[in-house]
């Protein structure tokens, strides 16, 4: 007997396959009725394959009495409810490591971009303005820059040696300071003054929630730029926007909002912001990688043996 498990969202084509031969699914983003679903499968589910925003707290591991294991695709659980799953003695396992250098890569290149301004000057290019107004305006440099990298995980590590192998220098704030080469800042306000570029790469909890305020990004300054790859909700998004649209900050480059996929379209209007559609792990590669690494998470708890990767 195939061990019974649901699934939040479609992840792709591969890790589907796998799921569907290992376990028995069962599609919640298909289910027309979601209240019809949980009644007709809530009995039997032993796991939950959490993908993507979808909350998942006690009050539905309550509707799952059965439930033993949420397996994530990615390596935020901010999602999820840790209390309530300790509570009820459920294990949450995530993605970690296999996705450090696609999301860094991405990191680079939003630094890049908005520094460069490269995604405009090829909409200048495609406008025809190369030949009829010139060249495109001078941009700013990365290498000389100091890069504040608030968050020095494995994924903030992978971004500190890209952006050194561009010439930037390296600060961070962490809770608890790290045995590292690279100078610490007591907290964010301070990151923020001492650096051009601030990299948030917190993951987002209640004490993270809108970390990046006013007092911070006016400590950035007019020079400095934000890039965010961690999650929307760790930044006051109307007051960054409201930054960006005085030019209170010199720039921002997302891959992050607070309600994906919606964005609000003030933002669509900013010549100093970059935009990614959370796009930090999306290659073939990555997330097959990740997908396989939430199904080995799945086969060993049903195994009866320890989980690879689980959420302390
Ligand atoms: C994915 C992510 O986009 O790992 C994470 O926490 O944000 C990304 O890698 C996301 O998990 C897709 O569901």
């Amino acid at each position: 007997m195939k061990p019974e498990i649901i699934l939040t969202a479609r992840g792709h084509a591969g890790t589907m396959a796998t799921l569907r031969s290992e376990f028995t699914c069962h599609l919640l983003f298909e289910a027309s009725d979601e209240e019809a679903f949980f009644r007709k499968h809530a009995g039997a589910v032993r796991g939950l394959a959490t993908f993507g925003p979808m909350p998942v707290d006690g009050k539905l591991m309550d509707e799952l009495p059965k439930l033993e294991i949420i397996s994530n695709f990615g390596v935020g659980v901010d999602a999820i409810n840790l209390d309530d799953a300790r509570k009820r003695n459920i294990i949450v396992t995530n993605t970690p490591d296999v996705l450090n250098d696609c999301v860094a890569d991405t990191a680079l290149a939003l630094v890049l971009n908005v520094l460069r301004k490269f995604p405009q000057s090829e909409v200048y290019l495609r406008a025809g303005n190369w030949a009829a107004k010139g060249p495109y305006p001078l941009t700013t440099s990365a290498g000389g820059k100091t890069l504040g990298i608030l968050g020095l995980g494995r994924i903030g590590e992978a971004i500190a040696q890209r952006a050194q192998a561009c010439g930037m220098k390296i600060r961070y704030h962490n809770r608890n300071r790290k045995d590292v080469p690279y100078p610490y800042d007591p907290d964010p306000v301070s990151l923020a003054k001492n650096s051009d570029v601030l990299m948030v790469v917190t993951p987002a909890t209640a004490e993270t929630a809108r970390i990046i305020n006013a007092k911070v990004l006016d400590a950035l300054g007019p020079q400095g730029y934000l890039v965010n790859i961690a999650r929307g909700s760790v930044v006051d998004e109307p007051v960054l926007l409201r930054y960006l649209q005085e030019k209170r900050i010199a720039g921002a480059g997302l891959d992050v909002f607070a309600d994906e996929p919606r964005v609000p379209p003030e933002f669509f209007t900013l010549d100093n912001a970059v935009l990614f559609p959370h796009v930090g792990s999306a290659t073939v590669e990555t997330r097959k990688a990740m997908g396989d690494l939430q199904i080995e998470n799945l086969r060993l708890h049903f195994a009866g043996k320890p989980v690879k990767t689980r959420v302390a």
